[in-house]
């Protein structure tokens, strides 16, 4: 059992790829100059590797469509046909949807809730996910009304372990960059629109209504920056993330249901993890590269704030996670805060401040304790603090789950309580049944588990069938684990599991991480069809009463950040760690300036009722006062590759007549980016 805040969860992550952070200094300017070579052995090795390994499971079935495809689509609307005056706009439990592709199914919700949708009204607020749940036109009730939601992880940013179909097809593919580049390099599949195909399928409309019937009222959307743009020669699958993001507000809206868009892939790699988008280094806040990354980020972070907070999608996309994960150890809590603070700012100036204006803000503790986060910025509007409690991938124990009932109720529920009075509303981002790291590619490809000791260096401690061949488990397997998740939502009160759906293995035809499927578990009996089961499960002896703390509620003057937190906090900050050649000092470092043009993020198209005219979905930007350019390179300054990984040196001079640039790796060019022209100011 690891407290809140532990950092277990990165230990273990941080072990499996440790061995390139231990190079020495002198290595890594090396590495600089000859970063095209070593990146070519390591594409030649983990080639070699699981060309060997893996060859015989490189299949090109996809085993998640034959269930995944029943309802996808284009157009703006979900009512199809008829007349304005015969089209239903709304229904109730056995009501019958019907879809973009003009495919049906019947809505189920035994709460109260009720879908609405009409497409001569778009923008209407009027559904509801449960009796329970304030409708979207209805006030939430931050720290009263539960935030009971699901993760709709490995959608629009990828991960082996949730859809390993994608990975079992490239074997020498290991996050969604190199997934990016195999898929480019194999136009007979389709090249890189397979990574659509997997937007369309994955999840539809459908799971919208699911996610409201079996409940819950949020989902989080991991989203990435090349969901905005993408630049120079990273693979990625540019802008067409954001296309399916807004079909999600679309389906969110008319089922009532609240969201959370999780900033989960930064340029750089906040974590260097492979659900970064790039398991390779930190170059973001750390590194040459450290403060051009996060400038860069911070832009991102602009934009998408610019269109949640338009009228038309404020009340849907009500919060805002302005990067997940980011990884404290690598860059300091100073460096963060400042980080943290510039994004506030940047948030808070396309939305406004108070109540009902924009986004709540919700900043990841670093894997710091919540308790080293209790009054940070003081006076703030509206921000939230989000804590990633697992438990599965410290040591491994073969204990039954039986002996895990009352582990989250021990002390997640006080530390949870606390930091409510302390911060404001804290919630837990993402958590999972898993108590034991078993699964198929939970740690990364390729990678075994801990607890059957096929993970580097570890000691089996039993077999992972017990924890992932669902078919065969009996029903106190069952019942073990739905009490497991009734403390672990009793406990944290406000929560996103971690994740909706996990996509099953071509290999095996099934899913092999059953302990992070919330549908699964409601198909097969381990999750409960109604999570207000969970109220007083881990006791009622202390509970929780608002207030909320102060800089929380966005009362009278909130969002006035005093000045002298705000100097001490200033952006951007003169140091990084682990830049080459010892320098540090910010005008020693590469930056990047506002003199760019900002590709502003573009709506659905929606039609009126007659086809005549179209609906105004905004212009992307709620704050024509924003005008302030893109951070973009300084012409006559020279930059290393943006993941040119930490050690490697700046040029030096940095800024003169020639731009030079060290480049770490050859890649495929990807599509040319077409941006927006600027916000109308
Ligand atoms: C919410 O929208 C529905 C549907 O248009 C409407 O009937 C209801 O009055 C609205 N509620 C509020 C509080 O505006
Ligand atoms: C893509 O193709 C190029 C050229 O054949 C090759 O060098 C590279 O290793 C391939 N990359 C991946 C990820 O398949
Ligand atoms: C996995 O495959 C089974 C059998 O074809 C299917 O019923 C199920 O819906 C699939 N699960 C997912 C998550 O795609
Ligand atoms: C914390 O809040 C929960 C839920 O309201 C409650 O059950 C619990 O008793 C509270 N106190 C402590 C110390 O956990
Ligand atoms: C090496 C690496 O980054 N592995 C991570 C891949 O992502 C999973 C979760 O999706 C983590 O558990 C691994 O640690």
């Amino acid at each position: 059992m690891h407290p809140i805040g532990s950092s277990d969860y990165l230990e273990e992550k941080r072990a499996v790829y440790a061995a390139p952070r231990q190079r020495s200094r002198a290595k890594m300017i090396l590495l600089g100059v000859l970063g095209g070579l070593a990146a070519l052995i390591l594409i030649v090795v983990l080639a070699v590797y699981f060309g060997v390994v893996k060859k015989n499971d490189d299949k090109t079935t996809n085993g998640d469509s034959a269930s995944g495809s029943k309802g996808t689509g284009s157009s703006g609307g979900g009512g199809t046909g008829g007349s304005t005056a015969n089209l239903v706009v709304t229904g109730g439990d056995g009501s019958k949807v019907t879809m973009d592709d003009g495919t049906t199914f019947t809505y189920q919700n035994s709460f109260g809730g009720y879908w609405y949708w009409d497409p001569s009204d778009p923008f209407n607020n009027g559904a509801r996910a449960q009796s329970w749940s304030p409708a979207l036109n209805e006030t939430f009730n931050w720290g009263i009304d539960k935030v009971r939601g699901v993760n709709i992880g490995g959608w629009l940013v990828t991960e082996p372990f949730i859809i390993p179909s994608l990975y079992e097809k490239y074997p020498q593919a290991v996050d969604e960059w190199t997934l990016s580049q195999a898929m480019r390099n194999d136009s007979a599949s389709g090249g890189i629109s397979q990574l659509e195909d997997h937007y369309k399928t994955f999840i539809t409309e459908e799971d919208f209504a699911q996610i409201a019937g079996a409940g819950l009222n949020f989902v989080r959307i991991p989203l990435p920056y090349w969901a905005i743009e993408t630049r120079d020669d990273e693979p990625y699958n540019a802008k067409v993330p954001w296309t399916y993001f807004l079909k999600a507000i679309r389906w969110a809206r008319k089922y009532g249901i609240r969201i959370n868009l999780d900033f989960h892939a930064l340029p750089g790699s906040q974590n260097e993890w492979n659900h970064s988008g790039r398991m390779s280094d930190v170059n973001f806040l750390n590194g040459p590269m450290g403060i051009a990354n996060a400038q860069r980020a911070l832009d991102y972070i602009r934009i998408f704030a610019e269109f949640i907070s338009q009228d038309e999608y404020k009340d849907v996309v009500v919060m805002f996670g302005i990067t997940n994960e980011p990884e404290e150890s690598m860059f300091g809590l100073d460096n963060l805060q400042r980080y943290y603070l510039q994004a506030y700012n940047n948030v808070r100036l396309a939305s406004g401040t108070g109540t009902g204006k924009g986004p709540m803000i919700s900043y990841h503790d670093g894997f710091l304790p919540v308790s080293q986060w209790a009054g940070f910025l003081p006076g703030a509007d509206r921000i939230v603090l989000d804590d990633h409690p697992y438990i599965c991938f410290g040591g491994q124990s073969n204990a039954p789950i039986s002996s895990y009932a009352d582990t989250p109720c021990k002390t997640w529920g006080s530390n949870m309580n606390t930091s409510m009075s302390a911060f404001g509303l804290t919630a837990a981002g993402e958590w999972s049944n898993a108590v034991t790291d078993c699964g198929k590619w939970l740690n990364g490809v390729g990678q075994g588990a801990r607890y059957d000791g096929s993970f580097v260096g570890s000691t089996a401690v039993g077999s992972c069938d017990t924890w992932t061949n669902w078919p065969a488990w009996d029903s106190d397997m069952k019942s073990g684990i739905k009490t497991f998740a009734l403390a672990s939502m009793d406990a944290l009160q406000n929560w996103f599991f971690w994740t909706w759906k996990i996509g099953n293995s071509t290999e095996t035809g099934k899913v092999e991480s059953p302990a992070w499927s919330y549908q699964l578990g409601l198909q097969n009996g381990w999750m409960p069809t109604d999570p207000r089961e969970a109220v007083g499960v881990c006791g009622d002896s202390a509970p929780w009463q608002p207030p909320l703390a102060p800089s929380a509620t966005g009362g009278s003057g909130a969002g006035q950040i005093a000045a002298s937190v705000s100097a001490s906090l200033a952006w951007p900050p003169t140091t990084v760690s682990n830049v080459g050649g010892g320098l540090g000092a910010g005008t020693d470092l590469p930056t990047y300036t506002p003199t760019g043009t900002v590709p502003t993020l573009t709506a659905e198209t929606f039609s009126s009722a007659t086809g005549t005219a179209t609906i105004n979905a905004g212009n992307g930007w709620a704050n024509s006062q924003d005008t302030a350019g893109m951070m973009v390179p300084i012409s006559t300054c020279s930059y290393p590759d943006p993941w040119v990984g930490p050690g490697a040196t700046p040029p030096v001079p940095l800024c003169s007549g020639s731009a030079r640039r060290i480049r770490r790796e050859a890649s495929p060019a990807p599509t040319p980016m077409v941006t927006s022209p600027p916000p109308a100011s």
